[in-house]
């Protein structure tokens, strides 16, 4: 690691993971799994590359006794209706917003000292400008088995990684502009998103439309992860994260549609990339919801993660290439993770929502 201090600082501003390896057994569903009542008929001026998701009253998060204290309970909420793009934003996409824009990602850019400390402990030393230079964290296993309660035995800030050279200098996206783009900070989805008149989905809407339009199952197509054998998301088989065997065809990114799409017609709403929303990570939200923790009030910090005090998050969703059954099992449409708001990684790009324009919506009355 050619700058320790540096890797040492974002990985506390990175996202910790609760992950361990006990989640791995599978229990059975206990949720309402009945269809949900939709709400809102899609308009008939149709959005290019997004799919229509009708809204209403849906079973978000799980009871499921193996899932994560952060998905728990699950609460009944409700969401209108909306636009969502049938699959992440891709390299080839984003290329022709920096193209139009010519915007420069977080990722490539110096890291701001004055933003960085404020998510660090009070004391932490002002590192030398020799080490604050951009980059992003990159995926980069050691060949042989690790402790999995350490992140950093895996992840690597590398400098000048950023979305056109995902796993640093040298390497590039020539050819992959149909895999999703990575090492995107949420200034850069929201950046893009304004650019195409959308914008990134509330937790709420993500989870709707990864359901698919059934409550209470464990996956975005049902309660098996392999039903047949079929792999209908790209996850990591193998022991994480040394052994990635890759028996879905895939050991990083995928393209974009590459596996089957969920009921409403949704790509990879679950694995590929890990896809930003707009909320704040609050590991208490749905305990709160439920009155089962107090309620936030207003001034109080709308971020909460007990592991990782300092850090300023928002929810991410969907898991990643990176989600193996011994370590994260986070291939489900409950589960939720926060991630530095400055910051992106090799697995975490993001799609976008839009609502529905009065014109449309009057056309169908
Ligand atoms: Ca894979
Ligand atoms: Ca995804």
């Amino acid at each position: 690691m050619k700058n320790p201090l540096i890797q040492f600082l974002l990985i506390v501003s990175f996202f910790i993971s609760s992950c361990d390896s006990s989640k791995e057994s599978k229990k059975e569903n206990q949720e309402d799994s009945a269809q949900i009542t939709f709400s809102n008929p899609e308009p008939p001026i149709k959005e290019p590359g997004m799919i229509w998701i009708p809204g209403g009253k849906f079973t978000m998060g799980t009871n499921e006794a193996d899932a994560y204290q952060a998905e728990k309970p699950a609460v009944e909420v409700e969401v209108k209706g909306y636009w969502i793009d049938t699959h992440e934003v891709t390299n080839g996409e984003f290329a022709a917003f920096v193209e139009s824009t010519g915007y420069v990602t977080v990722a490539e850019r110096k890291p701001d000292w004055e933003e960085l400390k404020k998510q660090l402990p009070p004391d932490t030393p002002k590192p030398d400008d020799s080490i604050l230079v951009p980059g992003s964290m990159v995926f980069s296993p050691l060949p042989y088995p690790v402790p999995t309660d350490d992140i950093s035995l895996w992840w690597k800030w590398v400098d000048g990684a950023n979305w056109k050279h995902p796993e640093g200098p040298g390497s590039s996206i020539e050819g992959k502009e149909n895999h999703p783009v990575v090492h995107i900070a949420f200034e850069d989805a929201e950046s893009y998103a304004k650019w195409v008149g959308k914008r990134l989905p509330t937790e709420f809407e993500w989870e709707f439309a990864a359901r698919g339009g059934m409550n209470g199952k464990r996956f975005a197509w049902g309660d098996e992860l392999t039903p047949n054998g079929q792999y209908l998301a790209n996850t990591f088989q193998g022991v994480f994260p040394h052994q990635n065997e890759g028996t879905d065809g895939y050991l990083g990114t995928a393209p974009v549609g590459t596996f089957a799409p969920n009921s409403f017609g949704l790509y990879d709403m679950i694995g590929n990339v890990w896809e930003l929303t707009a909320d704040w990570y609050d590991a208490l939200k749905y305990a709160r919801l439920a009155g089962q923790a107090p309620k936030l009030d207003a001034g109080m910090n709308p971020c909460y993660n007990p592991d990782n005090p300092y850090a300023m998050e928002r929810v991410m969703k969907g898991g990643s290439y990176l989600c193996a059954a011994n370590y994260c099992v986070n291939y489900r449409p409950s589960a939720r993770q926060g991630t530095a708001y400055d910051s992106g990684t090799s697995n975490v790009g993001f799609r976008l929502v839009k609502d529905p324009t009065e014109k449309s919506i009057s056309l169908n009355q």
